[in-house]
């Protein structure tokens, strides 16, 4: 599958501003600073297109990106921000709630993205088992494979593949592109399925 033209739709806060018309959704979710913006803008080859920022915890909204007039890709706000106050963390923890499981977004493909260097943490796990519920189709992509000792990185992602043997795990660096191919392809089965 080949992506060529990508652009911002909206920030989506609830159903009603969801858009029209709906269309296969790819959605990353995962930790505050994990990745996922980056991990979007390694996919699609563009740099500045899903903000990415050093300031985690800022972006709190579902940002949807329509790609080539056929389906979306969605970044979510990360989880876990300790830093944010008590009413913005359960602003964010609602709106994904709603997201993950809403029967009215169509999501294909759920990437849930953890740090390859630091392996799954229990809110990942938490996050697989709510869109699982939802009856979500789940992928782990293990990002920042780049950081770290190679030998934690490889640990990391052969764990992740034995706590989850029925979802694709994809070793990935936002930075240097590995893993990009694979997500593409798993990307391009579920779309067209
Ligand atoms: N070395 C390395 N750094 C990365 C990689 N991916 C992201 N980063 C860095 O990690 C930081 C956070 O990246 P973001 O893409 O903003 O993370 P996010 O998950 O979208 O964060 P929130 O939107 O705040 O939840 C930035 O400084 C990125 O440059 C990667 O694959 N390798
Ligand atoms: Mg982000």
């Amino acid at each position: 599958m080949e992506i060529r033209e990508v652009r911002f739709v909206r920030g989506v806060t609830g159903s009603e501003g969801l858009p029209e018309p709906m269309r296969p959704t790819v959605a990353f979710f995962g930790r505050s600073n994990v990745g996922k913006s980056s991990a979007i803008n390694a996919l699609v080859r563009r740099k500045g297109l899903a903000r990415s920022s050093s300031r985690p915890g800022r972006t709190t909204e579902v940002n949807y990106f329509d790609v080539d007039g056929k389906w979306y890709l969605a970044d979510t706000p990360g989880y876990g921000y300790a830093r944010l106050s008590k009413t913005d963390m359960e602003r964010i923890a609602r709106r994904l709630s709603w997201f993950a499981g809403a029967q009215e977004v169509p999501i294909r493909l759920a990437v849930v993205v953890f740090d390859a260097a630091l392996g799954l943490q229990d809110s990942d796990r938490e996050t697989v088992s709510v869109l699982r519920d939802a009856g979500r189709l789940v992928l782990l992509l293990g990002n920042k494979s780049d950081k770290g000792r190679r030998n934690d990185v490889t640990n990391h992602i052969r764990q992740a593949m034995k706590e989850y043997p029925d979802s694709t795990v994809i070793r990935y660096s936002a930075e240097t592109g590995e893993g990009r191919g694979e997500l593409l392809a798993v990307i391009g089965g579920t779309i067209r399925s």
